[in-house]
């Protein structure tokens, strides 16, 4: 017996769960075992993690992930257990995708043990049955029943009747084992093909043969690089010039500091090994912060190309257009093609909201120009494991999904316009899978590029036309 649990819902537990690709494998249901509190102990006892799935009259299905193993212990785990939760798939038939974790400093009461109960977990939010519970003919009347809501679980503000439709009338109670499957075939969320050695090389000489659209008349495209301190700007360049330089190179400080380590605006060229120079600009600014780093002004110079190359921003004294080095007749060439917005993806749910309304305005200058934006997601080693061990599973892993998702919403933009990244930081060597998924990152960014070139030249085509009338 497989179980009731649709294919979805077991995606969707597997993604809650956040641990890479899992099997479910059904210990025990009670249309099938008996709902009895010695037999869920007899299959489910000492399994490791298991999920238990509630399905009740009312078409609403629920339940939790203990994350450590029941056993006949009584007590609520000993165990330190942070990542069990509870769930919510259903609510009167129709889908719902709810996760409730655990409250800070109730990580010990993640679940309860009891050998004469079934499945029980926290404070009593979701405990099932309590005594043998004998068929009705169409349902399980089971005893248990939620009690002290959203004491141990943070609930979101539901009400249990908005879980539990008031009714403790089950038609099924399933238990499952939760294995980590490494061969479990999984869809990328992103598809790029195969991924191997080839394709970088494909990456690679396009990029290689990328250059500014030929009638505009300049040789190299800006991309500039923005976002809070210490969020990987200056990293992101390094990882770049390390791919075609063909060795971890480390041209720009990065580090970890309070205030911004980049002070300057620096363009920086990625060459070849052969030392040839590539046909785009990697425009480094510093990190932005609550009351420093970029204002919408000097936001404005940027992607007008007023700014003078290696220009050192001062807190004290912002650029004016009376600054003497001020570009006062930027050309095509020195304004900004493409904005990156660069965000760790590890603080997306803390990034302050200075710092993110102030790129919201420099947005509102960006739309006003057409300058396409990217954002850059870093750090996505931290963020699942399943990655820092092998980041060819990026495109597969739901955690970096799921925030790829919250970063387009932060700033409004498309979900294919937020491009995941793991830099070199602690590498010596390089490493294939980092150099694929870099590359890929810049691929995208300079196809931005080149769109917006085109409109460029559509404006300037137009515009003559209009002089000439
Ligand atoms: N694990 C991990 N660490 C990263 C990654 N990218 C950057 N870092 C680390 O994060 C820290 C900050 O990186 P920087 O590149 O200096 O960040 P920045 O945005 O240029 O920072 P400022 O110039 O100070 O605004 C450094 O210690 C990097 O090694 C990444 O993808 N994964
Ligand atoms: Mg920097």
């Amino acid at each position: 017996m497989a179980g009731r649990l649709t294919n979805k819902d077991r995606d969707q537990l597997e993604k809650w769960i956040g641990t890479g690709p899992k099997s479910f494998t059904l210990l025990y249901a009670i249309t099938r075992d008996r709902c009895e509190p010695k037999i869920f102990h007899e299959k489910c006892d000492n399994q490791g993690p298991t999920v238990t799935v509630v399905y009740n009259t009312q078409g609403s299905v629920y339940g939790g992930y203990n994350a450590t193993t029941w056993t006949t212990r009584s007590s609520h785990q000993d165990d330190c257990c942070t990542d069990a939760f509870l769930f919510q798939l259903y609510f009167n038939g129709n889908p719902k995708a709810n996760k409730f974790t655990l409250k800070k400093g109730r990580y010990q009461s993640a679940i309860h043990n009891d050998p004469n109960w079934g499945p029980t977990f926290g404070h009593y939010e979701l405990k099932t049955f309590t005594s043998n519970i004998v068929y009705s003919g169409s349902y399980f009347p089971l005893n248990g029943g939620p009690s002290n809501f959203g004491s141990f679980y943070e609930m979101q503000g539901m009400t249990k009747d908005e879980i539990y439709n008031n009714t403790m009338d089950v038609i099924e109670l399933e238990v499952y084992k939760v294995t980590y499957d490494e061969n479990k075939e999984r869809k990328p969320w992103r598809g790029v093909g195969s991924w191997n050695k080839k394709l970088l090389e494909r990456l690679k000489d396009e990029i290689i043969t990328f250059k500014p659209v030929p009638e505009l008349n300049f040789n190299e495209a800006r991309i500039a690089l923005i976002g809070p301190v210490g969020a990987g700007k200056s990293s992101f360049y390094n990882t770049i010039d390390s791919v075609f330089r063909e060795r971890v190179t480390q041209r720009a400080c990065s580090g970890s500091a309070e205030q911004s380590i980049t002070t300057k605006y620096i363009p920086y060229t990625v060459r070849l090994e052969s030392g040839d120079s590539l046909k785009f600009l990697l425009c480094d600014t510093p990190g932005l912060e609550d009351s420093a780093g970029l204002d919408v002004n000097e936001c404005t110079f940027l992607l007008d190309g007023n700014i003078p190359d290696f220009y050192l921003f001062n807190k004290k004294s912002p650029l004016t257009p009376k600054t003497e080095s001020f570009k006062n007749e930027p050309t095509i060439r020195d304004m900004i093609h493409c904005v990156v917005f660069v965000l760790d993806a590890t603080t997306l749910d803390v990034l302050s909201s200075d710092v993110l309304e102030k790129m919201k305005n420099f947005q509102t200058l960006m739309n006003e120009r057409g300058t396409p934006q990217m954002i850059l997601l870093t750090k996505i080693d931290k963020l699942c494991k399943d990655v820092q061990n092998d980041i060819s599973f990026t495109y597969k892993s739901w955690l970096v999904e799921e925030h790829v998702e919250k970063a387009s919403q932060r700033l409004g933009l498309r979900r294919s316009n937020v491009l995941p990244v793991k830099n070199y930081e602690k590498e010596c060597e390089l490493d294939l899978n980092i150099n694929i998924l870099a590359s890929l990152a810049l691929r995208q960014i300079l196809r931005s590029a080149e769109d917006f070139m085109y409109n460029l030249l559509d404006r300037q085509k137009f515009a003559k036309i209009d002089i000439q009338e």
